[in-house]
């Protein structure tokens, strides 16, 4: 992949370390970024785990303790929540005393993220040159990183069909993508306890969910908070269940990472069991192939269909390598496609959807994160070009438009938060060596 010399540009490369630096905090169980300043104070989950690749480059310790910060705040069940809340701040709503989880002394949001974690490490792994340290991290995590699986495959699979669920729109990390919409809106507002929203006070209200949203989404925490976040009396009541296709195949790819990582320091315990899991997911994929689309989808397990929209997500099977021979040359036509609307890859949501929206959160805007996973499915496929034009639309936004959270697909403004830690941290991971 690295068609240009690293360091090509070094001021973006000093500005982005810069970044992540000024980005840092200490916590009671080691130091972690906040994704920006203000807007997001507190430490999330996946954007610590693609961070930690940011610093892997040139501070290969501070890059395991990123996720090992994370991991102390690990749920018994083996959650890994989405927020770790290690200092207090009025900036951001909804904060600890909203999710009331109970955790002590710091406290966590109850609902996950997308689990990049394990394929982080391996590709941290891959990159170290203290391997020593490496194999003592990898060590101690994969149990962690284990359960944190398990809880996926059983809590949120109960019936073992091999595709997790997502209770919660933040959960996907594609918040407001259109894909929830139906789903969220079956849940109902009517105790909705009164709220004031942050996220507006900072950013463009065009550039963020609409209020009917964080309605949905606030009384969807209400209710886990009401159920005291336990799982078996939550799943019959909630309106809102869904096979994410993001998630799902970020899944699959961490438990193939996760049999990888067991390979590299020999620990073979849980094996059979991990593989099991990866044979079941790849058979249970089928299920997300819409054929009028062309492409992968999520599913709405409540009504029982396909949420037929082309998303960003639809293109991270490629991640996964989920993707069979037959199915890869219409996915990537479907890829193709976007193209004639867009002038950066890839939209959040595709120009030819209705809901289209280019300025608004993951409604259209292009995300670094989601390129580079695309971009990498993308290479274990051998289909290069594709991968250089994504991974060459991503240095362009960031060249010409700065370290934002997303970007205009259309004319390439930056949008969201600014100096945002995972943006920078793409940049000296991967963008870089296609500027
Ligand atoms: C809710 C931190 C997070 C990302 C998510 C992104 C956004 C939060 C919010 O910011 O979500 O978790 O309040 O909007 O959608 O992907 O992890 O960067």
């Amino acid at each position: 992949m690295n068609t240009a010399p690293a360091h090509a540009y070094p001021q973006m490369t000093e500005q982005a370390t810069r970044i992540l630096e000024q980005n840092t905090r200490s916590g009671d169980s080691g130091r972690y970024t906040v994704p920006t300043d203000k807007l997001y104070p507190f430490q999330w989950n996946w954007d610590s785990c693609l961070t930690a690749l940011g610093f892997a480059g040139f501070d290969e310790p501070r890059a395991w303790e990123e996720i090992r910060t994370l991991f102390a705040h690990q749920w018994e069940n083996g959650m890994v929540p989405h927020i770790v809340f290690h200092q207090n701040s009025d900036s951001y709503f909804p904060g600890p005393n909203v999710w009331q989880t109970g955790r002590s002394p710091v406290a966590t949001s109850g609902i996950s993220q997308p689990p990049v974690a394990a394929s982080c490490v391996r590709l941290i792994y891959e990159q170290s040159q203290d391997r020593k340290q490496a194999r003592a991290e990898i060590r101690a995590l994969l149990p962690k990183l284990f359960a944190y699986h398990r809880w996926y495959l059983t809590e949120r699979d109960p019936d073992g069909t091999g595709l997790a669920e997502t209770w919660h729109p933040w959960e996907t990390g594609r918040d407001n993508s259109a894909e929830w919409e139906e789903a969220l809106f079956r849940v109902s507002t009517d105790n909705l306890e009164p709220y004031h929203r942050r996220d507006t006070d900072l950013v463009d209200a065009a550039q963020r969910p609409p209020k009917k949203e964080y309605d949905h989404y606030l009384a969807l925490v209400q209710l886990f908070r009401e159920n005291n976040y336990d799982h078996q009396t939550l799943r019959p009541v909630l309106p809102f269940r869904i096979a994410d296709v993001g998630i799902n195949a970020i899944l699959l790819r961490a438990n193939r990472d996760l049999l990888w990582l067991m390979q590299v320091v020999e620990q073979h315990e849980n094996e059979e069991t991990v593989q099991n899991w990866v044979t079941l997911q790849t058979e249970a994929f089928e299920k997300l192939w819409c054929a009028e689309k062309q492409a992968y989808c999520s599913y709405d397990l409540i009504a029982e269909k396909q949420i037929d929209m082309v998303t960003s997500g639809s293109f991270l099977p490629l991640f996964a390598h989920a993707v069979p021979k037959d199915k890869l040359p219409l996915l990537l036509e479907t890829m193709d496609s976007l193209t004639s609307h867009a002038d950066f890859l890839v939209p959040s949501l595709s120009p030819e959807e209705p809901d289209f929206d280019r300025l608004r959160y993951w409604r259209g805007p292009v995300w670094a994160i989601v390129n580079f996973m695309i971009a990498k499915g993308l290479e274990s496929y051998g289909e290069e070009d594709r991968a250089t034009r994504i991974g060459t639309d991503t240095a362009t936004l960031l060249k010409s438009h700065g370290f934002y959270e997303y970007f205009d697909p259309i004319d390439g403004t930056g949008l969201g938060g600014d100096s945002f830690t995972w943006t920078a941290a793409m940049w000296l991971y991967w963008a870089q060596h296609y500027a």
